[in-house]
């Protein structure tokens, strides 16, 4: 296809840039974090959705520096609003293959070098869909993030199966609960009662729950009813160029 043929020089023709969507603490009333999310500018097909292009890179083998220049971007953007006084962790998507690649942990590691990010500040997203399957060298390579100090999410979560016994297998810190839990949140008492149970589930665990998708006002109150510190999507904020983040952080203050 022709986005397979244009993708290779994507990268080097500086058509990749990234977004960022804010996460909201309820307690805190504020913007803890924010989510990079790569885009495409094809020079003839406009904005390219990675749902589209992450797969064909995988494919390809572009997956892996594709991820590292997300990875670089990301982490000297977020270094740069720390150092200008702001608070905030930084999440971002790691793709299946580069966690099998065996290169991850260096590539982390050198980006947070590179950028002067402690670990701590750096959330990796991994979805589950990643783990099915006999346990292999990608959960020792996410304990050693873990020990390294980066904090790792669970992205998705109960999208796909076998969700539970990750939990148990995996050194997950926070969980982003998928929003096709949402649905029916404000209106059926059944789905309020599963996120809720979700909620407490991460409160046994000690892990935190990020409730994905929020996009009106009832879902929030919902959410806010049922303890769910932890709130991002479109009611609270876009995917933001990166100029006009810190309006979009200050507009929560
Ligand atoms: O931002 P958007 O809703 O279009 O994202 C669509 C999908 O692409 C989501 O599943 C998201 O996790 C994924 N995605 C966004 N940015 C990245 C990235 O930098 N790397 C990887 N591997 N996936 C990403
Ligand atoms: O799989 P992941 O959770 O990383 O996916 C992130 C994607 O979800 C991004 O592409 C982003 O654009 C999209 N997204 C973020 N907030 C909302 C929302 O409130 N509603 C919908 N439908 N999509 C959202
Ligand atoms: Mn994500
Ligand atoms: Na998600």
């Amino acid at each position: 296809t022709r986005l397979a043929r244009d993708l290779p020089d994507a990268l080097s023709r500086g058509q990749l840039r990234l977004v960022y969507q804010p996460v909201v603490g309820v307690a805190e009333r504020r913007v803890l974090g924010v989510e990079a999310l790569v885009r495409w500018d094809h020079p003839a097909l406009g904005e390219v959705s990675p749902e589209e292009f992450v797969p064909l890179a995988e494919d390809d083998g572009l997956i892996v520096p594709l991820q590292r220049w997300v990875l670089d971007q990301a982490t000297a953007k977020l270094a740069g609003l720390v150092r200008a006084g702001r608070d905030l962790r930084l999440g971002v998507n790691i793709s299946v293959r580069h966690l099998q690649s065996g290169s991850l942990v260096p590539d982390v590691a050198a980006a947070l070098a590179r950028a002067g990010l402690p670990p701590q500040r750096l959330m990796l997203e991994v979805t589950e869909s990643l783990f099915i399957g006999q346990p292999d060298r990608a959960d020792g390579d996410l304990q050693t993030l873990h020990d390294m100090g980066c904090v790792i999410s669970l992205d998705d979560f109960g999208r796909g199966y076998s969700t539970f016994a990750y939990l148990a297998r995996l050194p997950v810190d926070v969980l982003k609960m998928d929003r096709e839990f949402l649905a029916g949140i404000a209106e059926d008492a059944r789905s309020a009662a599963l996120v809720h149970s979700v909620i407490e589930l991460g409160q046994r665990l000690s892990i935190d729950v990020v409730a994905e998708g929020v996009e009106t006002p009832e879902q929030l109150a919902a959410l806010r009813d049922l303890g769910c510190r932890y709130l991002q999507g479109f009611l609270l904020g876009r995917p933001t160029a990166p100029a006009e983040l810190p309006a979009v952080i200050d507009a929560f203050d």
